[in-house]
């Protein structure tokens, strides 16, 4: 699809509305890349998520205005009976590991995707495989061919990126996006069902840091 992506302003008029996830180990820059893509600035030091947080963002992809509502959770907790609901009606799913760190990207497979497997409920939900902090290079431990692999492998699209740099990041998104629009039944569900699901979500998960929501 060769349509152009723009971010667009604050307002609720749109035509489709996804549900994203941000999954990984903690410390491998989920928080920074949401922080990045949402703001367009660059954060440093962030202290690790407690419970779960959730930020929306309009887009404007090939003339259609898509709301995103992106799912932030802590990679050091796991949440039990809520664990289920984080993943119900989600349209795109991103795994990400941190480059420097090989055990995060061992960790995508015998832990994440299962989970994945386990309680994500829909069959055709996409996935994009991604490694974070490349302006580390010096410190990388893991190499591009063995992400691209490893994506190949799980059906999921791949990019490394930078949260740092913001290298990429905005492209992780806009890749997602693109692939969820084009599955019709993920079209299907990508409006009320989600806005309903993400009020009841944010009443679940009230923690004291999180259930935040913003729109830029
Ligand atoms: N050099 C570099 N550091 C990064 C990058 N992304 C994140 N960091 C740093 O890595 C640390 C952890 O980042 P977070 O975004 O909090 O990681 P997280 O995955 O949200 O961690 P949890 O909330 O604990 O699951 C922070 O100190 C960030 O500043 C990156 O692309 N490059
Ligand atoms: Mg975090």
């Amino acid at each position: 699809m060769g349509s152009s992506t723009k971010l667009v302003g604050n307002n609720n008029n749109y035509d489709y509305s996804f549900k994203i996830l941000l999954i990984g180990d903690s410390g491998v820059g989920k928080s920074s890349i949401l922080l990045s893509f949402i703001s367009n600035s660059l954060h440093h030091d962030l202290s690790p998520t407690i419970g779960v947080d959730f930020k929306m963002k309009l887009l404007s992809v090939g003339g259609k205005i898509l709301k995103l509502t992106i799912w932030d959770t802590a990679g050091q907790e796991r949440f039990g009976t809520v664990i289920s609901s984080y993943y119900r009606g989600a349209h795109g799913i991103i795994l990400v590991y941190d480059v420097t760190r090989r055990e995060t990207f061992t960790n995508l497979l015998n832990i994440w995707a299962k989970e994945v497997e386990l309680y994500s409920s829909n069959p055709e939900c996409i996935k994009i495989l991604v490694g974070n902090k490349v302006d580390k290079d010096k410190d990388r431990a893991v190499t591009r061919d063995e992400g691209i692999a490893l994506a190949q492998e799980h059906k999921c699209l791949f990019l490394e990126c930078s949260a740092k740099t913001r290298e990429n990041v905005q492209q992780c998104f806009k890749d997602l996006v693109l692939k969820i629009l084009e599955v019709p039944s993920l079209l299907e569900n990508g409006s009320s069902v989600v806005k309903r699901q993400a009020m009841k979500q944010k009443q679940e998960y009230q923690s004291p840091r999180g259930g935040r929501c913003c729109l830029h």
